[in-house]
């Protein structure tokens, strides 16, 4: 077994100062507090120039949590959230944490299939919904809340640090849908972590691009800036162009998936970048390229980070000290890295620290099976460390395809397209792409005789009803066999 060597979280921590990473006690102790002592503070602007002080969240925040409590919602219970960013998408959320609520975050582009498994599982009480027609068996209730009663006076910020706060779905892998459980505990922690390692201050303004239903958007976007005393930038639609007006509107910081970059680095607005005090990239890995390109360019050194929606964030390059091209770095404030021991001084990378998840919801058997004896957190990811302890993700032991920062399970597509009577057999892969990280491909073996053009088109369709846009196969391949081994299990490895 490898540990990365201590005492690494000092590489992130500035001199003197020590990691209190439960401070605040709840995410809504952290953030009432940062708004109490600065309630004219600037907390949220929006690209159409719509500007949020603390004092203001604070208010509207509290009336949105006398909306649930007066529509007869309970503390403890769950509700979805499906919606593009918005100063009331924020709102609804901080109010329903402040309540006691726990959120389900579900992507905006999830069919009303998808989003029907993930209420099965999680059994919310509402949905907060764009469109309120994709869950037509729920409650539901636009981001402003106008569907729920004029609000009722309801105590508030009454949750503990072991509480749920996010319960997120990460895999459908088995078919049915896991929703990791986090605790306001682990996202305070993470929050706490990312702030001291990033130096992220009061004065530093986000330009938040990312959707507000993953754990990148969401935990480390809005909770940091939340915890940091910060602001943010909401621009509702990455676009190159947009990043860099909020660079020029004064954001000091950017957080991107590699596809954001790849996609800066390929239009004019590249510059934009050159102003910004950090840009941030996770979620999928970075190509060293693709670093040093953007470096040479315009001086910005990236710093890539690595995280998990069970884990939060884990391991990042340093703020002071060299952010090295094709590595993840060193274990954030109150994270242990170690190696599974492995062959080829490759192995699964485990972890533990306070920001890791205790469960799936309701999922005893994948809970135990995803923590080792000793209770650290299997992360499916293989890794090495290099002699000063940088971890280097080497590629995955799960079987997930991962484009432009979005999770795919080949299994679920799998399955999906086994469905349709004209598919024998189908496996589904990733195949690098220089723009998406990962491509999906689907490699059918017809049931019949067919013309394949028909059958490109049939398949095409059939996603659609059934699968998010992100999800569906790009390219597809036919062949006669699909290489399996003796028991079954596809050897992705071996398709063309
Ligand atoms: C959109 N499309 C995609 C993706 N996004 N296809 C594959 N992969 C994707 N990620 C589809 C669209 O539906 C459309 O399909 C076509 O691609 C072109 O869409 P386009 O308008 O170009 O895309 P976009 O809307 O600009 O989106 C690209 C994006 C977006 C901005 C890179 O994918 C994005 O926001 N990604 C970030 C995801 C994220 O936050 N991940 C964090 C999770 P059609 O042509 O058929 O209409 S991981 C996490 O949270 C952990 C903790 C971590 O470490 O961070
Ligand atoms: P998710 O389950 O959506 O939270 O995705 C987490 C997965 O994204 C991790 O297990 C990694 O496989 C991958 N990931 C996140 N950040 C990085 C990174 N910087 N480099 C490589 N892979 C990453």
């Amino acid at each position: 077994m490898t540990a990365s060597p201590a005492p690494h979280w000092s590489a992130h921590l500035p001199p003197g100062v020590e990691a209190d990473l439960g401070s605040g006690g709840t995410l809504p102790g952290a953030w009432t507090a940062r708004w109490a002592s600065e309630p004219g503070a600037q907390v949220i602007a929006t690209t159409a120039g719509r500007i949020v002080t603390a004092a203001e969240l604070e208010q509207l925040t509290a009336a949105a949590a006398g909306r649930y409590a007066a529509a007869g919602l309970a503390p403890g219970d769950r509700i979805i959230m499906s919606a593009g960013p918005s100063v009331e998408l924020v709102v609804a959320y901080l109010a329903a944490l402040r309540y006691g609520l726990t959120v389900v975050p579900a992507n905006t582009a999830y069919t009303a299939v998808e989003l029907a498994n993930l209420a099965a599982d999680a059994h919310p009480v509402l949905a907060v919904l764009d469109d309120p027609g994709r869950a037509p068996d729920l409650p539901v209730t636009t981001p402003d809340l106008a569907g729920l009663p004029r609000p009722q006076a309801t105590p508030l910020d009454r949750v503990e640090s072991a509480d749920p706060a996010l319960i997120v779905y990460t895999s459908g892998t088995t078919g049915r849908p896991k929703g990791a459980v986090l605790s306001h505990a682990n996202l305070l922690a993470s929050a706490h972590a990312v702030r001291l390692a990033w130096r992220w201050t009061p004065e530093d303004r986000l330009a938040l691009a990312l959707p507000l239903f993953h754990i990148h958007g969401l935990g480390v976007g809005l909770h940091g800036t939340l915890v940091a005393g910060a602001s943010l930038l909401l621009v509702p639609r990455f676009e190159p162009a947009a990043i860099a007006t909020a660079v020029e509107d004064g954001a000091t910081m950017f957080f991107g998936v590699p596809t954001m970059y790849h996609r800066l680095a390929t239009s004019p607005h590249l510059d934009g970048l050159r102003p910004l005090r950090l840009a941030v990239s996770g979620s999928a890995p970075l190509p060293a390229e693709l670093h040093d390109a953007v470096r040479e360019r315009t001086g910005q050194r990236i710093l890539e980070r690595y995280g998990m929606t069970e884990t939060v964030m884990l391991v990042s390059n340093p703020y002071d000290g060299p952010r090295r091209p094709g590595t993840v770095g060193l274990p954030l404030p109150g994270v242990s890295v170690r190696l599974a021991p492995g062959e080829g001084g490759v192995s699964e990378i485990e972890v533990t620290g306070p920001n890791v998840f205790g469960g799936y919801l309701d999922r005893p058997a994948a809970t135990a099976e995803a923590f080792t004896a000793d209770g650290w957190f299997r992360t499916g990811d293989l890794g090495v460390l290099d002699d000063d302890g940088y971890l280097l993700i080497k590629g995955r032991a799960k079987e997930l395809i991962i484009t432009g920062g979005y999770n795919v399970y080949p299994r679920e597509v799998e399955e999906t397209l086994r469905l349709h009577p004209a598919v024998g057999d189908v496996a589904v892969a990733g195949v690098p792409s220089t723009e998406w990280g990962e491509t999906v491909v689907a490699y059918v073996v017809p049931a019949d005789a067919v013309d394949t053009a028909t059958l490109e088109d049939d398949l095409t369709q059939w996603c659609a009803g059934l699968l998010a846009p992100y999800k569906r196969p790009r390219v597809w391949r036919w062949i006669d066999m699909v290489p399996r081994n003796a028991l079954g299990k596809v050897l992705r490895h071996e398709l063309p």
